[in-house]
């Protein structure tokens, strides 16, 4: 075919391709390698000069005007054809596709609602350590060495080490009573850990929330106040709440507070539920952290945490918040 119609050819088929692909097939098929512009240069070198002169400007002359087609077309296609797989097409209208997703734990919520409610009643809100030396888990909390007391808290020794973890929360009021001076009033939510049998409502691990007040005439009326408002933020209005007469060596009285189940699908529904014990700060204790027993006195109470927020949401067994199971911590 000469070379005038090879153009022909061409520009008609440029002027009606509308995909980048086709058009691509368009620049092989004429200006590739073996395309048939780059074929008619080649044979070139069989002509007489002449000829070859002749034919040789003409036929670049069309490679190049083909090439200048081939490239104004495919601008054209990206311009005005956007939609089509032409290009990467980006809608920006579109909804996005939301990153996988983290949810609160359920002990953070009720966390956060204790410290909330706490708050509002001037307490304020101290962290502890995990690790704890004995005499502040044990000894400045009026329980001795070999007193008998110590078996009521199951407890993970480190090794080679006078260090423990911390068997309640506890420890913190005497840690703190030290530091500061009276009146004081402070909750310390944190994790704490017990070497015992687990089962559907004790785990090795769990969460309290100490609470502290002391004051010239801080009274057990006022620790039946401030325990009433907090449970009723947590679990509303209709709460009911009783205290039974317990035992703890750094607490005289002691007590423990139960609350009634209510929630239709728990598995307890119309029973009592234990959730914290507590008492009036016992005169030991107040001593061994310097203060004068006569002249200052207050409550204490020890709340777990993960009891709350089962109550609360529903859920029957404690294991499953240690579960790191995200299809559990998505449901509240
Ligand atoms: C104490 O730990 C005392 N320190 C509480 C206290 C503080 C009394 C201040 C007086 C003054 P007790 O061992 O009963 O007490 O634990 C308190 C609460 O922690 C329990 O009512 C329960 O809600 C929770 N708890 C205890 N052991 C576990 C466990 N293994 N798993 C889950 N929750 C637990």
């Amino acid at each position: 075919m000469d070379i005038n119609s090879i153009k022909q050819e061409a520009k008609k088929e440029i002027d009606q391709v509308k995909r980048l692909k086709e058009l691509e097939q368009i620049f092989r098929k004429y200006l590739g390698k073996k395309g048939e512009v780059s074929l008619v240069l080649h044979s070139l070198k069989d002509l007489p000069e002449k000829e070859r002169k002749e034919k040789g400007l003409m036929a670049n002359k069309i490679k190049k005007e083909l090439n200048e087609l081939i490239t104004k077309k495919k601008n054209e296609i990206l311009l005005t054809d956007n939609k089509s797989d032409n290009q990467e097409w980006i809608d920006v209208t579109a909804p996005g596709i939301l990153p996988p997703q983290g949810y609160a734990h359920p002990i953070s919520l009720i966390q956060q609602q204790i410290e909330e409610s706490f708050q509002s009643m001037g307490f304020s809100v101290i962290d502890g350590p995990e690790v704890e030396t004995e005499y502040y888990n044990f000894d400045a909390l009026n329980i001795p060495k070999n007193h008998p007391a110590r078996d009521q808290w199951d407890t993970f020794w480190l090794k080679n080490l006078d260090l423990l973890l911390r068997t309640h929360t506890s420890p913190m009021q005497a840690r703190y009573m030290e530091k500061n001076n009276p009146p004081l009033r402070i909750i310390v939510p944190g994790r704490c850990f017990r070497h015992e049998a687990t089962d559907a409502s004790h785990d090795v691990q769990f969460y309290q929330v100490e609470g502290l007040m002391i004051g010239k005439n801080v009274s057990m009326a006022n620790f039946k106040g401030v325990i009433k408002a907090f449970l009723k933020d947590i679990f509303g209005p209709k709460l009911k709440m009783r205290l039974r007469p317990g035992y703890f060596p750094f607490t005289e009285p002691s007590f423990e507070i139960d609350i009634m189940v209510r929630q239709a699908h728990h598995k307890k529904l119309g029973q009592w539920l234990e959730i914290m014990g507590a008492g009036m700060v016992h005169p030991n204790v107040l001593k061994s952290v310097g203060y004068l027993p006569g002249e200052w006195q207050g409550f204490a109470f020890g709340v777990g945490i993960d009891r709350l927020a089962m109550l609360k949401y529903e859920i029957d067994d404690i294991r499953l918040l240690y579960s790191g199971d995200m299809r559990f911590s998505k449901q509240f």
